[in-house]
């Protein structure tokens, strides 16, 4: 057996160690994010190291091209662009997925020598927010704390955040340290998987966050529950921040008003806070994807200052990130208004310094553009030359189709990225073949600061090329190759271990990022580095020792070394509901899919808990509008392009207010980017998008007909029939790729369905009255295309089945009974998928509860659910609640 390799998984910003090998992945024991546990994705990952859709050589205006050939394109358009337009009319566009040393590299090459500032990131859509709100009260970009803290606390307050689905190893440790005593508090206005391990869920109304903040600091004050000693040792600002708050929310009758929650929540909420020194706020996406982002943040912050809960074991305010290295990328400074290492532009004696590090004279002068002016700049012209790398922001920055005319009339946009086809990939003129996960090698910081080795264990696959390489190489072509001399990524982190410690000496000892210690590691020690919390310092006798916990002591990074509370006034949403558009529309994730879903896509089982885009929304407004759960419907918006998705009812969602998720590009859906009905309006303080809060008006799509098709593998798409379709939706399956389809023009099945199967069907069934038609073509008793036209898709058969039987040497007659029949008797008791690690569905498990397994522990013993990844518990839980409740 192949001896496994330790690394770290390219998913979520838990950053969890992973032992692997081409054929196997299993959690890293001895790693201390997760101990040897893995989430359902990071469960799957050996199942992404296929070469399905991997771009595999450098394309160049729709042609494969050799690497000089590629690297002298690029080279010379950015030469050409900075001759005749200036520095300022090239731009790079990066990614928390990067390594830090792919970071590094970028940074350098754009800012250090290309000399543009126009360097932005996709965490200005995921993180920038609490980044500006770091600095704004710490003096710079820190979290304080650390994963042990989200056990040790006694009152766990997560706010904007699913992390039963979106940092699902944080949420099982979370669940684990449930205690007689402990409290958890979710704030969201969904009720989420992730509510399952509440106390107290507070539904309130979105955007209103710094109202219920703000009251909470109001609050503490007239009940004496703040720590006066450590506001006047440690803090300024105390009371203009607190005379804005009692303004913005002087009672809780005021806070439960404006938040649209019972007083009596808000209430208990205000005292289990005040009660608990050991208290924990957690947040993410729901709190930095708003107009008042920052605010957000630092409203958080302010009650953790004025109770002195800080850096304290299990009492922190806790931003937790994204993506795997959004943190690696802020220490590098890949923000456009970050100069790098943590400088700022405007830190004094930092360009200077720099500029004689880096061997340069073209540093510039001033911040760049963030994300979404980058894009209007491109989309003015000014930006001639466009590098994106890591990310598919055709997808995921707001106002999609403006961002895609933006890419489609730059002049040269080159897309580094492991897949050839995205919907990003497909507006290029210069295509780089990146390696992926497995093949590359470097470093990632995660939620906790803790830097961890993302080693290699596959060969580079046919042309492909680590990002730093390829950045490196570009730098060459531009003629520095005296700064950009690396053998190896040991080099490049031995270089940015360095530059932290001179941006430490900058500041005069007050910047807390400082890795210097790591700045003399061999490449012995660099290949062994075990997870490091960042600040690392050498201790008496040489040994690296890293830091848990920051501000314990109550000093800040601030210019008088005390943490800044800020006034907060009440934001409210940029995109507020009109007659027109009468729906808020939340955005956000699914359990088993990662973003634009160009990885985890390849992963049959991945795509089983959730099938479609679908539409969250409450059965009143439902039942108003005359949508039943299932229907297909169109939300519209502002934009030019709808949205549309199959309606999911549930009372998770409040009253005029859906939920749709963020994953589906074109490249599987017809008309499914969330981000259609997303304006690109920003935080005026991080220039983080509003994400979560666009506005749409919904009805159903007048389709006369449903359809599943599916056909074997093959390279075959279906941009024949797309243009009958209103709406499809692909799965690329194990062993065939499947769509759901529906279509408002007539069509005549029985002459058409030859086209649609690939040639003539063998088993046919026709119940034109009811609108049913079903095809399967059969060729050498092998199933090759099925096709099943019926309104009423519960009576399809299961989606998993139906793909198995691609998979039968020969089909049995109960299979081709079932295939036209409806469903089959395996199909019935699966139901919805809800374990994907051992595909166990809910139909399953009802019958397993009302045979009487009605605890979690007897389910995982007869059909072992939830007993691997664990992801699925919150729902399993549920059923469990709901079956027993019936009973
Ligand atoms: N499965 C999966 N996991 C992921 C990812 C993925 O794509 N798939 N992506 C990773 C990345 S990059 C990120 S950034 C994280 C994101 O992780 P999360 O932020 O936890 O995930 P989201 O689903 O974006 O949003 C979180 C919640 O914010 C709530 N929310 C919306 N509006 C408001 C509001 O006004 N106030 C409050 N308090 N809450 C609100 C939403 O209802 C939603 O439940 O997930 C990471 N993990
Ligand atoms: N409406 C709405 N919009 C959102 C959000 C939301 O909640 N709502 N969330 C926002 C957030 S938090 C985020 S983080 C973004 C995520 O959005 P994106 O970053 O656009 O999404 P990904 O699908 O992760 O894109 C990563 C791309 O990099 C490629 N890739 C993977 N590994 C490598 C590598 O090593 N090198 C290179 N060169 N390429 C690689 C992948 O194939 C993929 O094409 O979306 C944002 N957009
Ligand atoms: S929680 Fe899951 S996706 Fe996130 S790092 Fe761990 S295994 Fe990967
Ligand atoms: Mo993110």
């Amino acid at each position: 057996m192949a001896t496994s390799t330790l690394t770290t998984c390219p998913y979520c910003g838990v950053g969890c160690g992973v032992a692997a090998t081409p054929s196997n992945v299993t959690g890293d024991e001895s790693h201390p994010a997760n101990q040897g546990r893995l989430c359902v994705k990071g469960s799957a990952l050996h199942e992404t190291l296929v070469p399905n859709g991997r771009l595999l050589r450098p394309r160049v205006a729709g042609e494969d091209k050799s690497w000089p050939e590629a690297l002298a394109a690029v080279s010379g358009a950015i030469r050409d662009s900075v001759a005749q337009h200036g520095p300022g009319s090239v731009a790079l566009y990066l990614s928390g997925q990067l390594l830090t040393e792919d970071y590094y590299v970028a940074n350098k090459l754009a800012k250090g020598f290309i000399g543009t500032p126009h360097v932005d990131t996709n965490s200005r859509l995921c993180m920038s927010a609490a980044v500006a709100a770091h600095k704004r009260t710490f003096g710079e970009d820190c979290v304080p704390g650390c994963y042990e803290d989200l056990e040790l606390a006694d009152l766990l307050v997560l706010t904007g955040s699913n992390a039963a689905w979106a940092h699902p190893i944080l949420y099982q440790r979370m669940h684990a340290a449930r205690r007689a005593g402990r409290r958890v508090v979710v704030i969201d206005p969904r009720r989420t998987a992730t509510a399952d391990l509440a106390d107290l869920h507070l539904k309130l109304k979105p955007g209103t966050d710094t109202v219920l903040f703000n009251g909470l600091l109001a609050w503490l004050v007239q009940h004496n529950a703040i720590s006066p000693s450590y506001i006047a040792q440690h803090c300024s600002g105390f009371e203009e921040t607190l005379a804005c708050a009692q303004d913005v929310a002087p009672s809780v009758v005021s806070v439960a008003a404006q938040c649209d929650l019972a007083e009596a929540d808000v209430e208990r909420f205000y005292c289990w806070y005040a009660d608990t020194p050991r208290t924990v706020t957690a947040f993410s996406q729901g709190i930095n994807q708003a107009v008042a982002g920052t605010d957000n943040c630092n409203a958080i912050i302010n009650c953790h200052l004025a109770t002195g809960r800080i850096g304290q074991p299990g009492a922190s305010p806790f931003s937790l990130t994204g993506q795997p290295n959004a943190m690696g990328g802020r220490e590098v400074g890949g923000l456009a208004n970050t100069l790098a290492a943590h400088m700022e532009y405007d830190t004094p004696g930092a360009r200077e310094q720099l500029a004689e590090f880096w061997g340069t004279d073209q540093l510039p002068e001033a911040p760049g553009y963030k994300a979404v002016e980058l894009f209007e700049a491109v989309h003015r012209g000014d930006i001639k030359v466009l590098w994106i790398m890591g990310t598919n922001p055709a997808v995921s920055l707001p106002d999609s189709a403006r961002v895609r005319e933006a890419l489609a009339s730059c002049p040269t946009v080159i897309v580094s990225d492991c897949m050839a086809n995205t919907d990003t990939t497909a507006l290029a003129n210069i295509l780089l073949p990146a390696a992926g996960w497995g093949e590359k090698d470097g470093t990632v910081t995660n939620s906790e600061r803790c830097i961890s080795r993302q080693r290699s264990f596959l060969p580079l696959s046919s042309a492909a090329r680590p990002d730093w390489q390829i950045l490196a190489s570009v730098a060459c072509e531009l003629g520095y190759a005296r700064a950009f001399q690396y053998e190896c990524p040991a080099d490049i982190f031995r270089e940015h271990a360095a530059l932290s410690a001179l941006a430490c000496r900058v500041s005069e000892g007050r910047q807390i990022f400082d890795i210097g210690a790591l700045a003399q590691l061999t490449e012995t020690q660099y290949n062994q580095l075990e997870p490091t919390q960042w600040p690392v310092t050498l201790d008496d006798v040489g040994v690296l020792e890293g830091a848990s916990r920051l501000f314990s002591d109550g000093c800040f990074a601030t210019d008088d070394g005390r943490a800044r509370l800020v006034p907060i006034p009440a934001g409210r949403p940029r995109q507020s509901v009109t007659p027109r558009y009468p729906f808020v529309v939340n955005t956000g994730r699914i359990r088993d899919q990662w973003h634009t879903m160009t990885r985890t896509a390849l992963v049959s089982r991945l795509l089983t808990h959730r099938q479609e885009p679908s539409i969250e929304i409450h059965p009143d407004d439902a039942f108003r509008l005359n949508v039943s759960d299932g229907t297909l419907c169109q939300l519209t918006g502002p934009g030019p392009k709808p949205f549309l998705g199959r309606a999911r009812l549930t009372l998770d969602q409040r009253l005029g207010e859906v939920f749709i998720p963020i994953h589906w590009s074109g490249r599987f859906a017809s008309q499914s980017v969330a981000t259609n009905l997303i304006a690109a309006v920003t935080d005026p303080l991080s220039g983080q998008p509003e994400s979560k809060h666009g506005i749409a008006s919904l009805h159903s799509l007048a389709n006369q007909w449903q359809a599943r098709l599916m056909r074997r593998k093959s390279s075959n798409d279906l941009s024949d029939l797309a243009e009958v379709c209103d709406y499809w939706c692909r799965q690329p399956l194990a062993h065939s790729d499947s769509w759901w389809l529906a279509g408002s023009k007539t069509v005549d099945w029985s002459k058409d369905a030859t086209i649609w199967l690939g040639g003539e069907p063998q088993l046919i069934l026709v119940d034109s009255a009811q609108g049913r038609f079903r095809a399967a073509r059969v060729v050498d008793d092998q199933l090759e295309a099925v096709l099943l036209v019926e309104n009423n898709v519960e009576l399809l058969p299961d989606l998993v089945w139906l793909d198995q039987c691609f998979a039968s040497e020969q089909l049995s007659s109960e299979q081709r009974q079932c295939l036209l029949a409806g469903r089959s008797v395996e199909t019935e008791e699966m139901g919805a998928l809800v374990c994907s690690c051992f595909q166990v569905g809910d139909r399953q498990i009802a019958k397993a509860i009302s045979r009487g397994q009605t605890t979690l522990e007897a389910l995982g013993q007869t059909l072992k659910c939830g007993t691997n990844c664990g992801s699925c518990i919150p729902e399993i839980r549920e059923l469990l609640q709901g079956e027993l409740l019936e009973t």
